[in-house]
């Protein structure tokens, strides 16, 4: 199986071709290509697949075999895999996901990818869309939870993935990494959740630590991004144009008027490889 090695902002992926969702199974695979030790290593695993809808379509794996509805940083990964393959020479690409079709623009100079900006879509917001449980049946904004005896206050988005935004005051003296997976599979989230622990920094900057469903502590995550600046952009917190802060460094977030919101960020190709194992065989 040939691969390359694609990262937006350090959450990084494994983009191939040669998986075939007729015959291969997607959740083993991702589960031994993602695996650090035993495997590639990555936050993901990206299928490229042609679409009757759209320019491409994109599935994309969590390192646990789950498979995610969207994936902010991966569709920039992805963006940059198609048109650099010479797959298409378009810039303004659709492309079909669980989440409906996201519409990436690319930015390129000599030949290269440099930076994407994603219409990602519309925010959902109701508790049924989420899906968030024993909440709604409207939005859900500054709730409580109580995990492992401690009270968050989360406002809850889909990006066509769920999220919980948790606003906190001091990231370096909260808990999160213990407090994220008990938040991801909290009986509030049917189909668990992404995990944002946001401290607001100013009037439009934050700073984010993401846990992610099925992949754990990540370096960023492009729709965990666009949920924290809709969240904190809905409950006063934040401008709805906004820079969020990730350990692996900075998306340009934008809510815009006609109610989608806009990722801009980079994408890098890192290394491209054979993958010799026996598909069919993996543990
Ligand atoms: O929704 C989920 O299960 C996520 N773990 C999918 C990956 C999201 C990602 N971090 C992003 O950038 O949006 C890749």
């Amino acid at each position: 199986m040939h691969f390359h090695k694609i990262h937006g902002l350090g959450n990084d992926f494994v983009l191939t071709r040669d998986l075939d969702p007729a015959r291969h199974d997607l959740a083993r695979t991702a589960r031994a290509l993602c695996d650090r030790h035993f495997g590639i290593g990555a936050d993901g695993l990206i299928l490229v697949l042609p679409s009757e809808k759209a320019d491409f379509s994109m599935r994309i794996f969590n390192p646990d075999g789950s498979e995610a509805e969207m994936c902010g940083n991966g569709i920039r990964c992805f963006a940059k895999y198609v048109y650099e393959q010479g797959l298409t020479e378009k810039t303004n690409l659709a492309v079909e996901t669980l989440a409906g079709i996201i519409k990436p623009q690319l930015k390129v100079s000599g030949g290269e990818v440099q930076e994407v900006r994603v219409d990602m879509g519309r925010p959902r917001l109701t508790a049924a869309e989420i899906p968030v449980a024993g909440f709604g049946p409207g939005p859900v904004r500054e709730a409580e939870l109580t995990v492992d005896g401690t009270k968050l206050t989360f406002t809850a988005v889909s990006m066509g993935n769920p999220h919980a935004v948790i606003q906190v005051d001091d990231l370096a003296r909260l808990p999160w990494q213990t407090l994220g997976p008990a938040v991801e599979s909290h009986s509030a989230f049917p189909r668990k959740t992404n995990v944002e622990f946001a401290q607001v920094l100013g009037p439009q900057e934050v700073q984010v630590a993401v846990w992610e469903r099925g992949a754990g502590a990540t370096l960023a995550c492009g729709t965990g991004a666009c949920a924290a600046v809709v969240a904190l952009s809905l409950t006063g917190r934040l401008e709805r144009r906004s820079t969020v802060h990730l350990p692996g460094g900075d998306l340009e977030i934008l809510w815009a008027e006609n109610d989608h919101v806009y990722m801009t960020g980079p994408a890098a190709t890192v290394f491209t490889g054979e993958y010799l194992l026996d598909l069919a065989t993996l543990a």
